[in-house]
């Protein structure tokens, strides 16, 4: 998060590593800006360059196009690749270094991997990750994904809406918050041994926010599992906020009654917000939202108001002053 604006290298990877033959319509676009980084790339970062080859996942359903782009399920703008996905990452468990991540994640184990769903709800239970990944049919989300340090990038979920997890609880009508929680085990997460954060790293939502459809629980990116890096096995995706909310690798739910404490606004209450909603109008103090590096492209494009979902969310936020509910 420290490193705003900061881009390194990017790299195009050959077509054979992709999974997907939309991405052979990016790849021209990319060519040109990224060919001559790309060696350079690869040659400080061997591992960084190597293959993702977690199982694909089976059963997964593709919205009709029409209905998913009314629904916001899909945007109409090329796919940042596998490779930029899983390579320029953020997630301090493993290293502060965006680029390092990947290498520090490898073969992390989540066999075993469950999830309490807790706190003010009729049904708490804990869930082994296989009972909970079929609550709902995995489907395909292509969501923008805006991370604060005004980078972004289009990513292709394979999740489902956390709706369906809370109505399998069902919330009472205490519940006005959902908090969220991230593994604690510094043997397996090596950025737990320094303080860089407070341990575990936590994240939440206003319940409206965590009943929108838009909000998911992913399990997968371009058909396959997540791996490590991406938050492995299950991770939160809030399209319209800043990437920070996206709360990777998650153990703990907990429905709970007020606005619970959150990584980042506890680190810097001044630089990051509870809502966090991408607002090109309200500036990091120490750097401007008003427009974002699409990784992979050259040049900037102006970042849209609650990241292109205005039409989605807008109705959450009505009334509310986004300036000071940052
Ligand atoms: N547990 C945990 N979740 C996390 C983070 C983290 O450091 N730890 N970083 C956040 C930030 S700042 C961003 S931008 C996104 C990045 O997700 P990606 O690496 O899959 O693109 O993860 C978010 N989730
Ligand atoms: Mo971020």
């Amino acid at each position: 998060m420290k490193n705003p604006n900061k881009i390194s290298s990017r790299d195009v990877t050959p077509a054979d590593v992709y999974f997907n033959r939309r991405t052979f319509i990016r790849a021209g676009i990319l060519a040109a800006s990224a060919v001559a980084t790309g060696v350079a790339y690869r040659h400080l970062n061997p591992v960084a360059a190597g293959k993702v080859n977690t199982p694909v996942i089976p059963g997964i359903t593709k919205p009709n196009v029409a209905t998913a782009d009314a629904a916001g399920f899909r945007v109409d703008e090329p796919e940042t690749s596998l490779e930029d996905i899983t390579h320029y990452n953020n997630f301090y468990e493993f290293s502060t270094d965006k680029e390092g991540v990947a290498p520090a994640a490898e073969g992390f184990e989540t066999k075993g991997w469950q999830v309490s769903v807790e706190g003010l709800v009729k049904k708490p239970r804990v869930f082994d990750l296989d009972d909970l990944l079929k609550i709902s049919p995995p489907e395909e989300r292509i969501y923008r994904m805006r991370c604060v340090e005004a980078w972004s990038m289009v990513i292709p979920w394979v999740g489902f809406s956390l709706s369906k997890l809370l109505d399998v609880v069902e919330p009472l009508g205490s519940a006005h918050y959902v908090a969220f929680e991230t593994l604690l085990d510094p043997k397996r997460m090596p950025g737990q041994r320094s303080d860089v954060l407070d341990w575990p790293y936590v994240e939440g939502l206003r319940m409206d926010e965590a009943m929108h459809p838009l909000t998911i629980l992913a399990s997968g990116i371009y058909g396959r599992a997540l791996p490590p890096q991406d938050g492995a096995p299950i991770r939160l995706v809030v399209p319209w906020k800043y990437g920070f909310k996206g709360i990777k690798s998650v153990v703990k739910i907990k429905l709970v009654a007020d606005q619970p404490r959150t990584t980042w606004s506890a680190y810097a209450p001044n630089e990051y917000g509870f809502y966090a909603n991408v607002n090109p109008h309200v500036d990091h103090p120490r750097w401007s939202q008003a427009t974002e590096q699409r990784i992979g492209e050259s040049g900037r494009r102006p970042t849209l108001m609650f990241n292109g979902y205005e039409e989605q969310v807008g109705h959450l936020y009505a009334g509310m002053d986004l300036r000071t509910n940052f």
